[in-house]
C-alpha cells in the first residue's frame, strides 16, 4: 500500500532537515519502505483538507490506505512496530526502546524547544538576555543526565532503535546553539546517527525539496 507523508513546501530551516518530516522519512528509510511526499504550504496546512488529516494544521502527516496519522511519535512507532529494523524482537528490550522514544519527545525535546523559541521569537524582548542563560541551563540539565546515561555506548540501549532515531532527531535541533558540543559523547552519538545511510537518504530527500534538485546518492 502506498505511503504518503506531508512536508513543508518550503521549510523555514532552509533544508537543514530540522522539520519533523525528516524523522518520519528516516524511519521509512530505515525500514526500507518507499513513500511519496505531498508538499504543503503554510496556508494549505490550515485549510479543511489538511485539517481533516491533522487537527492542528501541521506537518508531518502519514497516510496508508484508509489509515491517516499525525504526530511524529505515533507515526514512527507505527512504522517501527510493523517493519523490521527499528525495534528489538525481545519484548522487554522493545518496551525500553519505546520508552526512549517517549523520553526524547516528552523529556528532552521540551527544553530544547523552549530554547529554540526563545532564540527565534524573543530576541527583541527586554528580558531576553537575562532569561536565555536560564533556558540554556534547563537544556544542559537534561543533557548532563542523558550524557551520563549514554556514557561511551554507541546507542541508548543495545542496538540502534527508534528510540535513538527520535533522540538523535531531537538533539540535532541543538546543533546551531553550540551546546551539543559541550557533551562530546552526545555529539558523537548524533554524528553516528547522521552517518547512517537511511538518515542520509532522508536528509538528502528533504534537502532536494528545498534546492529543487533531485538527491544524487
Ligand atoms: N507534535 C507534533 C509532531 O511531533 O508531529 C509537532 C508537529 C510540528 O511542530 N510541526 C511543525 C509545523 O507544521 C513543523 S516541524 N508547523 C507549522 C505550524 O504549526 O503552523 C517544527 C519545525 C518547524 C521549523 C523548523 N525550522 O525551521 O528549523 C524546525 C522544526
Amino acid at each position: 500500500m502506498t505511503i504518503t507523508i506531508t512536508a513543508f513546501e518550503r521549510s523555514p530551516d532552509g533544508g537543514k532537515g530540522l522539520a519533523r518530516d525528516t524523522r518520519v522519512r528516516w524511519a521509512l528509510e530505515e525500514a526500507g519502505l518507499p513513500y511519496r511526499v505531498r508538499l504543503v504550504s503554510f496556508r494549505a496546512m490550515k485549510e479543511p483538507a489538511h485539517l481533516a488529516l491533522h487537527p492542528f494544521g501541521q506537518i508531518p502527516t502519514y497516510e496508508e490506505g484508509d489509515l491517516a496519522l499525525f504526530e511524529t511519535g505515533s507515526i514512527v512507532l507505527h512504522i517501527a512496530e510493523r517493519h523490521a529494523g527499528l525495534l528489538p524482537d525481545d519484548a522487554n528490550a522493545r518496551a525500553r526502546a519505546i520508552t526512549w522514544m517517549f523520553a526524547a519527545l516528552n523529556t528532552v525535546e521540551p527544553p530544547i524547544l523552549e530554547l529554540t523559541t526563545a532564540r527565534l521569537l524573543e530576541g527583541d524582548k527586554p528580558w531576553y538576555e537575562e532569561r536565555l542563560p536560564l533556558v540554556e541551563d534547563r537544556v544542559r540539565n537534561r543533557l548532563d543526565q542523558l550524557s551520563g546515561r549514554l556514557g561511551d555506548a554507541d546507542w541508548l540501549d543495545g542496538a540502534f532503535s527508534a528510540g535513538d532515531l527520535m533522540m538523535v532527531s531531537v538533539l540535532l535541533r541543538l546543533r546551531s546553539s553550540g551546546i551539543l558540543d559541550e557533551y562530546p559523547n552526545l555529539a558523537a552519538y548524533v554524528a553516528r546517527g547522521e552517518v547512517r545511510p537511511a538518515y542520509k537518504r532522508a536528509f538528502d530527500a528533504q534537502l532536494a525539496v528545498y534546492t529543487g534538485k533531485p538527491p544524487t546518492g
